[in-house]
């Protein structure tokens, strides 16, 4: 018997002060008061003491016992009682709890990249309803009705005269129709065709450029092409124009990028070409100017479309185009 049960009592209200919380009191309880604690230790060694101090040394140890349980369980209330409106003990100093942070969707992103690029070349951007009239969507744009292109492109009918675009020249068509030349826009927005697989889904996102003046040239359109595509893939990717057909242009072209997978070797994403398409463009119409009152005579410009979802899957190098569209979260984070 090292201690004394006065010191143990007083050891254990002075600990009692330093504790903080319910654990620490459990804690004491089972060091002092416990199967194994101080107190229950000092009364099995009373058989051990001079047989005229027993009846004393037991009595105090009991005592002792009721006193420490008495102070514990008066302890633990007061902490439980504080613990139950603990909207005033705010711990000031733990680091705040973070609201998860979303991120902007690919193509977001890249319509984005591709109007700041041109924003920067001097255009404006010119958007517009996504349901248009059968003459923006495609009279004005040189294709009458019964012109074969129109079944090319799918249209969603809403009525006889409104589609959901095709496009989104029929918001350039509208801004000609407003001011004349000199006209630099482009135009972003989301587009409907009836078409569904791993390259297309029945809305997709376009942004089309438009750029009308006096003495604009072919070689306008390749030199405009040629810097944005240098700024949106790099600066030293080859690009080349091949000849093509649209109602709106003449003369019209595809424009193709070396490879981005394989750098001209051929490969599956490429079907072997060594070549992407990527967009396409041309010299605006006659019969485009005529619709909107322009004078052919003085005025000449280049139109161009691409497709979102296409520069976007070369890009982040994406294979299926659905996925844009599936919301699936660990697909959308890792932009
Ligand atoms: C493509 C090709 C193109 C245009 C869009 C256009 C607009 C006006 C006048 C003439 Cl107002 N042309 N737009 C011209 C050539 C190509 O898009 O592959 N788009 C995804």
């Amino acid at each position: 018997m090292n201690l004394s049960i006065e010191l143990i009592h007083e050891n254990a209200l002075k600990e009692l002060d330093t504790v903080a919380d319910a654990e620490g009191i459990k804690e004491l309880y089972v060091r002092f008061l416990g199967r194994k604690g101080l107190i229950t230790q000092f009364l099995r060694n009373i058989s051990s003491l001079p047989e005229a101090q027993r009846p004393q040394a037991g009595k105090k140890a009991n005592q002792t016992k009721k006193a420490l349980d008495k102070a514990f369980k008066a302890a633990l209330k007061k902490i439980e009682a504080g613990s139950a409106d603990s909207g005033n003990r705010i711990d000031v100093s733990l680091p705040g709890r973070t609201a998860p942070r979303g991120s902007l969707h690919p193509i977001t992103r890249i319509t984005q990249r591709v109007c700041d690029i041109f924003l920067h070349l001097g255009f404006d951007i010119a958007e517009g309803p996504e349901t248009e009239t059968d003459y923006y969507n495609f009279e004005a744009l040189n294709v009458p009705k019964f012109h074969p292109a129109r079944d090319m492109q799918d249209t969603f009918y809403v009525s006889d005269n409104i589609v959901l675009r095709t496009q989104t020249s029929p918001m350039q068509i509208r801004v000609m129709e407003k001011q004349p030349p000199p006209v630099a826009i482009i135009a972003p927005g989301k587009v409907y065709r009836c078409d569904s697989d791993l390259t297309h889904t029945p809305m997709f996102h376009q942004v089309e450029g438009l750029l009308v003046d006096q003495n604009v040239s072919f070689g306008d359109l390749k030199g405009t092409l040629t810097a944005f595509v240098h700024q949106m893939f790099d600066d030293k990717i080859s690009l080349r124009f091949r000849p093509s057909f649209f109602p709106f242009t003449e003369p019209s072209a595809e424009v193709d990028i070396l490879c981005v997978m394989c750098r001209g070797k051929g490969c599956r994403v490429c079907s072997h070409s060594g070549w992407l398409e990527i967009l396409g463009a041309g010299m605006v119409h006659p019969n485009v100017f005529g619709s909107v009152g322009y004078d052919t005579s003085r005025y000449t410009g280049f139109a161009f479309g691409m497709g979102i979802e296409r520069i976007a899957m070369l890009k982040y190098g994406i294979d299926d185009i659905r996925k844009f569209f599936d919301n699936d979260l660990r697909f959308l984070r890792q932009f």
